[in-house]
């Protein structure tokens, strides 16, 4: 994998070395050596002594571990996992037929944009949703339960990208970054013919409800803060198949699609069914789509908070292109440094755009960009980051009132910055203080490869639950949860149900009798009211395993194939009889 990287990595520098020399931009990419890391001195106190509780909580892509890392800030410590597209033992995730069947045939996944529902342009802590780039899926998190609750995978599409939700979540957009034929079985492809398209899905439903081809391929994504429009960086306007030909067009754009148009024409009839979804061809609506040109091979494309401009990012061009949402026409390209990827915003008018290249983070002021003002006033402050980052994440940073306290620079390679542990490296997040006026670098969080995108929220908009109520902690589809006292084991329909409770330190049933060959249903509730007090269930012989938060019913099915004596034991170190936590399931030979 870094072998890959570093490949990449040298390309892209040989690409942009040329750009650079015949352009004559050195001095575009100055800008190192801004702050140095302090120690928290002057700055926001970012310790979170024990006892203490993080103010932020921050939800990150894991990249190709398929799932969410849910991380405290300031503290940047990791809280858990959230599994999403690969099935995770922790959590009992992908063991039970409902999330297996969330997950099949997969069974992994390569996240990296997560969303956090709005609410008027503010978080408000309901729903998270993150693509899998891998296999064209979008999955939406329930953020009471920190668990998945839906999957969908997009038609007529590879290489979901780019996600992001509208000012009141009424959409989950999804970019299609890698283009692919229009009719995958009949059509073995010329070039010439593939198609790319942005897809709106419903929130709630999590279908598909429309989606729009646009001239290039969709990567990264925006949507204006009055939800009027879904913007789309194109790197491949040129709609070709190797490097060469992606990056030979001077331009390329930012597709700006029409919400309400959109939803018009669907509504009058003017689309194509494909793939089972309704099709728009973006350039055959009227008003429906519109393409701003940007430098070549544009990467991130942010909308500030006032919801005034949008912001994309050169990647081989040193500048960002700030487009005016009321005119849809760029009215300042800054050159901010060598390989600008994403930008965040604060409470005061300024961008943060990481450098992937200067291996740096550029604040500047929008403003004084837009007004036509010398470098040296609209470039507020550069700070060096280790190393070459990919996005940036703020607290509160998508909303229409981001905090303008904390930024985390995610970063591609860390290098020099930990302990060796073989080939594969760490990736390193940073924590920067953004509260004055020069940057702060406050923290270096190492964290397995390799997230892309984070969500930062405040902690006390989330109302997580703790003790499941008894009928709502039957989740899965069919359970049904157990009173205490009511352990049983019933014969019908040709199947054994077998109804028992866990609790410190015993399951209720000590023993489970079932013959060969019988399709046992195996219904288990934490009796427990107790927060944190988390039960497991595991009989590895037969594939299960599950874990039980307080008051939560799971149910297991299986065929009893193999006598013997399988001891069916807590996985959750639960109370110092733990380890006495079992029971026996009893398999007789038939
Ligand atoms: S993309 S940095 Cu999905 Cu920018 Cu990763
Ligand atoms: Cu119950 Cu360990
Ligand atoms: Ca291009």
């Amino acid at each position: 994998m870094s072998k890959l990287r570093s490949k990449f990595v040298v390309r892209l520098l040989a690409g942009l070395t040329i750009l650079i020399l015949t352009a004559g931009l050195f001095s575009a990419c100055g800008g190192k050596g801004g702050s140095a890391a302090g120690n928290g001195k002057g700055g926001l106190d970012y310790t979170v002594e024990p006892g203490e509780k993080d103010e932020y909580l921050g939800f990150w892509s894991a990249g190709p571990f398929g799932g969410v890392w849910v991380v405290g800030l300031p503290s940047m410590r990791i809280l858990r996992e959230i599994p999403v597209f690969e099935q995770r033992a922790a959590y009992g995730y992908g063991f039970d037929a409902e999330t297996r069947a969330l997950i099949e045939p997969e069974n992994w996944g390569d996240t990296h944009h997560p969303a956090l529902s709005e609410t008027k342009g503010e978080y408000d802590g309901k729903l998270l949703f993150i693509n899998d780039k891998a296999n064209g899926k979008l999955a939406k998190i329930d953020l009471r339960t920190f668990k998945t609750v839906a999957i969908t995978r997009i038609p007529n599409v590879q290489g979901s990208h780019g996600t992001a939700v509208d000012p009141d979540t009424r959409y989950v957009f999804v970019a299609a970054e890698l283009e692919r034929p229009a009719n995958q079985s009949a059509d073995a492809g010329e070039p010439g013919s593939y198609i790319s398209m942005l897809s709106a899905v419903d929130p709630q439903t999590m279908l598909v409800k429309w989606q729009v081809l646009t001239p290039g391929n969709t990567d990264m994504i925006d949507v204006s803060k009055d939800g009027r429009y879904v913007l789309a960086t194109m790197y491949n306007t040129e709609m070709a198949v190797t490097l060469e030909g992606m990056i030979k067009a001077d331009r390329d754009g930012v597709a700006v699609i029409d919400i309400a148009k959109a939803e018009e024409a669907i509504a009058a009839g003017k689309y194509t069914e494909m793939g089972g979804t309704k099709v728009l061809k973006g350039a055959e609506v009227e008003n429906l789509l519109q393409v701003v040109p940007v430098p070549k091979n544009p990467h991130g494309v942010d909308v500030d908070p006032t919801g005034r401009y949008a912001i994309a990012n050169g990647k081989l061009s040193p500048t960002a292109s700030v487009i005016d949402l009321q005119t849809l026409k760029v009215v300042a390209e800054p050159e901010l440094g060598a390989g600008p990827l994403h930008s965040q915003f604060d409470d005061k008018g300024n961008a943060y755009t990481t450098m992937f290249l200067d291996s740096t983070i550029v604040k500047w002021n929008i403003k004084a960009a837009v007004e036509g003002k010398p470098k040296e006033e609209y470039i507020v402050d550069v700070i060096d980051v280790h190393y070459n980052p990919g996005h940036l994440a703020a607290a509160e940073g998508d909303t229409v009132s981001p905090d303008g306290n904390w930024l985390v620079s995610l970063n591609k390679l860390a290098k020099d910055r930990f302990t060796n542990i073989g080939p594969d490296f760490a990736e390193n997040e940073q924590l920067i203080d953004i509260s004055g006026k020069k940057m702060k670098l406050v923290y270096d969080m190492p964290i397995v490869p390799e997230p892309h995108y984070a969500q930062i929220i405040k902690a006390d908009k989330l109302k997580p639950i703790e003790v499941w109520d008894l009928q709502e902690g039957a989740l899965e589809t069919k359970a049904e949860p157990v009173a205490e006292g009511k352990d049983r084991i019933e014969r019908r329909d040709g199947k054994v149900y077998i109804y028992t409770t866990a609790r410190r330190s015993e399951y209720g049933l000590k023993e489970m009798r079932v013959k060969q060959g019988e399709r046992v249903v195996l219904n288990v509730t934490n009796i427990e009211t107790t927060k944190d007090i988390i039960h497991g269930l595991a009989i590895p012989e037969y594939g299960i395993n599950k874990s039980l938060a307080p008051g939560e019913t799971v149910r297991v099915e299986f065929t009893a194939d193999k006598p013997g004596v399988y001891w069916l034991y807590c996985t959750w170190f639960c109370s110092a009889l733990h380890l006495e936590m079992r029971s026996r399931l009893v398999v007789e030979s038939s």
